[in-house]
Formats: C-alpha cells, structure tokens, sequence
C-alpha cells in the first residue's frame, strides 16, 4: 500500500470531519481529546469508495484466506458491502439489535460450520467490537482468525485480539495521523504531543488481567479494570455481605466454583444427588417447584446435606411480584423458602420493592439474593438498558443483594458474585431456546464466578465425573483468569 495514498485519505478524513479535536466522551467513560467518527463516510460516496479500496489493498497484500466477509454493525457494514460487491465476495451480515435475538438469525448470510470469516471494521480503541462480533460468529460455528480495521487509535486492541487469537491489521495509525495532520499544519505540535501521551498513557489492553470490558452490562465480556482479586481476598473485603464472603471462602476451601442446578423432580433423587455430589460444588440450586413430593423433612435433609458437604442451597425461584406478595412467596406457602435457602433470585422488573419485600423476610436470617441481569435464553429481553438498570438496583440495596444471574461480569464490585447459567462443556444450545457456553468461556473470557450446569452433569452416563469435569475446568479457568495457572 502506498503510503501518500493512506496520508491523502488522513487528510480527506479530516476534511470532511471524521477526525475531530477536543474533548470527548468515549464509550468506556473516558475523556479524550481525539475522536475518530467514520460514520460520517457514508455522507461522501467518493471518499467511501476510496476507503473501501484501501482496506481491500491491505486484503490483498497481506495474503489473508477467508470464506466470507463481516464487517462490524454498523459503520464498517456500508465499508463491507462495496467491498464484498466490487470484489464479489460472499458476505455475511451480524445483527445487532438486542429485540431482533429472539425472532431473528444473529448472521444473516449462507455459511458452513469451520468457514473463516474476515472482520471489517471502521475504528478500533480496546478490539472489543471486533470481539464481539467475532464471538457471535463463533456461536455459528465460523472461524475468525483475521480482522481488518481503517483506524486503530493504538491503545491496546492490536495485542488484545492477538491474546484471542485474531490478528489485527491495521492501516492508519493514531501516530501516522498525527504525523500526517501535524506536517499539513492541521493541528499543532503542542496538540499532537497531548494526544500522543493521551495514548501512551490510556493503554486498554492488561495481559495479567484480561480486561477487555468496557462499557458495562452491555458488552458481554469481562468489565475488570483493576487487578483481580482471588476469591480469597474477595470473601475478606470490608463492605461484603456475610453470606457472598460465606460462599466465596467455600470455593476457595472446596476449589470449586460449580453450582449443581439439581432439575430433577423427586426428593429421594435430589437428596441422593446432593450426597454424592456434594463435595464437588460450592452451591446447590433448586427448582422446588418441580418436586413431585416435597416436604419439610425433605428440607430438613437437604440442609443437613449442605452442612456436611459445605455448599450453599440457592432456590431459583425468580420472585417477580411486588414487594407485599414476594414476601409472603418467599416466607410461606407450601415451601417456605427462607427457611431453608440461603440464596435466592429475584427479577427486576417491578423495581426496587421487590427487593425491600424480600429483604425484609431474608436480611434478618442471612440469606441474600441474587438479581437476574441477563438471561441464558435467546431472546431474552434482559440486555443492554435493563441490565444497566438492574445493576443500579443491586447497588442500592447491596445489604441484601448479594450478585447477579448474568451471562458474564457486569460490575466491578469485587463484593458481587456473578453467577451463569447456561454452561456445558460444548457451546451449544437445547431445543427450548437455551443457550450454552463453556466454563472456560464463562470464567475466563467473560470473568464470571460461578457456573451453573444442570444437564451437562444430570445427563451424564457418570454424574459424579462429569461434575468433578466441571469443577475441575471451573477451577482451571479461573485459575487462568488470575494469572496463575499451574501454581
Ligand atoms: P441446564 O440444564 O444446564 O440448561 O439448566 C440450567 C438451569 O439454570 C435451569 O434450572 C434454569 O431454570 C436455570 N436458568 C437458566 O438456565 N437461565 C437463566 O437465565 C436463569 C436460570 Br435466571
């Protein structure tokens, strides 16, 4: 690629204003004094044109293998498609719209399981778009091992996407631009510096930590900024409750960060599960609903069991009323689940009263409660806003709330304890809408601490080696996410 054809398309950039100075919010919250907006490129056919042959150039001379062509929603999608058209290359199309998950395909477009998929896309700052885009296609079965990408701001995506296995090419650098505009007297020295150092010093990328997160609740990976703390330390911090640091001190004692969703519909089995599997998890949860033969003495055993075993008893009762009848739900009826379940969750759709109606019961005995942020199920309408909302929610009333049901890390309070259902060992999905990742994924590439797994293990020729499977990769990546894998 010749470079006086890129540095003629930097300075066309900033003609038309797809470069700007000053001070900017970005998506993670942070100021900056740059800010690349390619959107407007769609306003000026001409220049798109020339973009898109400089991102095929690069195609070209790298050599790069591929079966079809993404670009990330929505800027690099226009970039994509002239591409694709000119060169008559197959394309594929990643939705984005959170309400089109359930109703619509997430990749529109005709593929093959293990076709090599490659990434277009517009700007890059962390690669976490890329990423994004990348795990979707992954969940259909393509592979991405190359990305392509107009503008890298030179904070961290390049070794970020190399640590997963992409590898980022891109064509005009944060420091090229500078250069470029500075030697055409668009900006000054002095402004050229300050960006330079802004760069320098606001690097996204930590290797130790894996902290690829950066808008919270809606990204689906981890949100860690600051240095990871062990489950350990966790369960010490000052402002945890008894209960969250109770659990975390089980994983850390049992090594164990699986919770045994035991979905099975008689008393006798459930508590036969328990036994044996007991010393595998750290948490049991249940659906006392489905028990064909509930009674108090079953109860009673169960949490017998969980003393002997040391794991915690989580009902996944998913309380979603106000907070008058909640209470009563959760104190009384058949069940009375506050007697005998230390953990239980709540939706929060009618708002905070649901939370108030069953601390009220809970907080006096210690139990806690975990509030559903996201859902396992495609389709769910717990994304992006809502997720956000019930975040807040959590942090307000943090003396009972104890963590989240999430897909992966939403919040950077060490004090929540994030839980994920929706984990078998194969990615995958039943025929009911579930969706599964692995505990790899789950712990490690989304920083969540606890696995849920129901039918990976009940389904199990051997349910005591398949828990112990999961227990042990639960632990490993973990491990991993610490940094400290194989001490
Ligand atoms: P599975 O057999 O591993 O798919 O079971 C998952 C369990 O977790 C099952 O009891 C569900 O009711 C529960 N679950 C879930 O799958 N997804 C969610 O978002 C929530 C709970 Br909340």
């Amino acid at each position: 690629m010749k470079d006086d054809t890129t540095d003629k398309i930097i300075l066309k950039l900033h003609d038309v204003d797809a470069v700007k100075f000053g001070e900017f919010k970005l998506k993670s919250g942070l100021m900056a004094p740059v800010y690349i907006d390619l959107r407007v490129l769609v306003s000026h056919p001409v220049l798109m044109n020339e973009v898109s042959s400089l991102i095929y150039q690069r195609v070209q001379e790298e050599g790069l293998q591929f079966d079809s062509v993404c670009g990330v929603p929505y800027t690099a999608l226009p970039l994509a498609t002239i591409i694709c058209s000119r060169h008559e290359l197959p394309m594929l199309i990643r939705r984005k719209e959170a309400k089109d998950y359930g109703t619509k395909r997430m990749v529109e477009g005709s593929f093959r399981e293990g076709d090599i998929c490659l990434i277009i896309e517009d700007t890059v700052t962390s690669g976490l778009s890329i990423l994004e885009t990348a795990e979707v296609l992954y969940k259909q079965g393509l592979k991405v091992t190359d990305a392509v990408v107009l503008m890298d701001r030179e904070q961290g995506g390049v070794e970020m996407l190399a640590s997963r296995g992409i590898k980022l090419h891109p064509i005009i650098s944060m420091f090229r631009l500078l250069d470029v505009l500075l030697a055409a007297q668009r900006i000054d020295g002095q402004t050229a510096e300050m960006i330079r150092k802004f760069i320098l010093d606001n690097n996204t990328f930590n290797p130790k930590v894996d902290n690829t997160g950066d808008a919270p609740a809606t990204k689906k990976l981890c949100v860690e900024q600051t240095a990871e703390l062990s489950y350990a330390d966790r369960a010490k911090l000052p402002n945890i409750h008894p209960l969250a640091s109770r659990l975390l001190r089980i994983m850390e004692e049992k090594q164990s960060n699986l919770c045994l969703s035991a979905d099975v519909t008689s008393s006798e089995e459930l508590l036969g599960l328990a036994d044996s599997l007991g010393p595998s998890i750290c948490l049991l949860k249940t659906h006392i609903d489905i028990l064909k033969d509930y009674t108090e003495a079953f109860s009673q055993e169960l949490q017998a069991l969980a003393e002997k075993h040391s794991f915690l008893i989580f009902e996944d009762r998913k309380f979603a009323d106000i907070g008058n009848t909640v209470k009563h739900q959760y104190e009384g009826g058949l069940y009375q689940i506050s007697s005998w379940s230390h953990v239980v969750n709540a939706h929060a759709v009618p708002g905070p009263g649901v939370v108030k109606g069953l601390s009220a019961v809970g907080k006096p005995l210690g139990r806690g409660c975990l509030l559903i942020a996201q859902m396992s199920s495609q389709g769910s309408l717990a994304t992006g806003e809502y997720t956000n909302a019930v975040l807040q929610m959590a942090e307000e009333q943090s003396d009972f709330v104890i963590g989240f049901i999430c897909g992966s890390k939403i919040s950077k309070r060490p004090e929540f304890i994030h839980m994920t259902p929706g984990v078998q060992m194969q990615a995958g999905a039943d025929k009911l809408g579930q969706q599964y990742c692995s505990p790899e994924e789950v712990l490690h590439t989304k920083c969540s601490d606890v696995i849920i797994v129901g039918r990976g293990i009940l389904e199990a020729p051997d349910r005591l080696k398949a828990a112990e499977a999961y227990r042990t990769a639960g632990w490993e990546a973990y491990r991993k996410r610490l940094g400290r894998s194989g001490q």
